[in-house]
């Protein structure tokens, strides 16, 4: 399996979701300006999208989609699936609200051309967002006790928010600190040049 991510960006969390699994998978960096791979080649004759993540099988399937690939990596390592009878859906919901609502509304924070109110307006929308996990976590994860798939996704949104000066509610900022210390999550980082 090979990971095509771009340093910082939201493929973490599927690099850090990989190595929580044990998984066997190479590392391959996008230039996504140029959509260009280090070795020269395009990246978007692995994948026409342009952007990461994507995941490539050994028989060559791509899968793209932080939703698609964190639930295909939930789906086979289930101890990095939420639990209870509404298990997977909970983490679909969960991914889904990351993914659309919060990692979306980063937007105006990327692009060149928005305006300043355009990136405070940005801010607040993810500060409501943020908000809505904090008053939902019971443990360190946020399904708990245990780590799932879903907690990658949201430390990359927290260090972007960081990032981008957008202050965490006290128990996501904990949140974070813990997922930051894993082993798994040190490996990433330091791969990725974070740390
Ligand atoms: N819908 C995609 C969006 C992925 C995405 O936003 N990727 C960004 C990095 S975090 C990217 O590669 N942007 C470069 C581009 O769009 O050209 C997903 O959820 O996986």
């Amino acid at each position: 399996m090979t990971l095509y991510y771009s340093p910082g960006a939201c493929s973490l969390a599927d690099h850090i979701a990989l190595h929580e699994a044990g998984a066997k998978f190479d590392l391959v960096k996008v230039n996504l300006k140029s959509h260009t791979l280090e070795d020269g080649r395009s990246f978007l004759e692995i994948s026409p999208k342009g952007y990461v993540p994507a995941l490539q099988f050994d028989d060559g399937e791509v899968l793209t989609e932080n939703i698609a690939i964190l639930t295909m990596i939930a789906d086979r390592h289930p101890a990095l699936m939420a639990p209870g009878h509404l298990g997977r859906y909970r983490l679909l919901e969960i991914l889904a609200y990351i993914s659309t609502e919060i990692h979306k509304s980063f937007q105006p924070l990327f692009a060149p051309t928005a305006t300043e109110q355009d990136k405070n307006r940005a801010k607040e929308t993810i500060s409501k967002r943020l908000d809505f996990i904090s008053s939902q976590l019971t443990g360190p994860y946020i399904f708990g006790e245990e780590m799932t798939v879903a907690d990658a996704y949201l430390f990359v949104m927290l260090l972007w928010s960081d990032k981008n000066g957008i202050a965490l509610p006290v128990n996501l900022k904990a949140f974070s600190e813990h997922v930051r210390a894993r082993p798994t999550v040190q490996v990433a980082l330091k791969h990725e040049g974070l740390i």
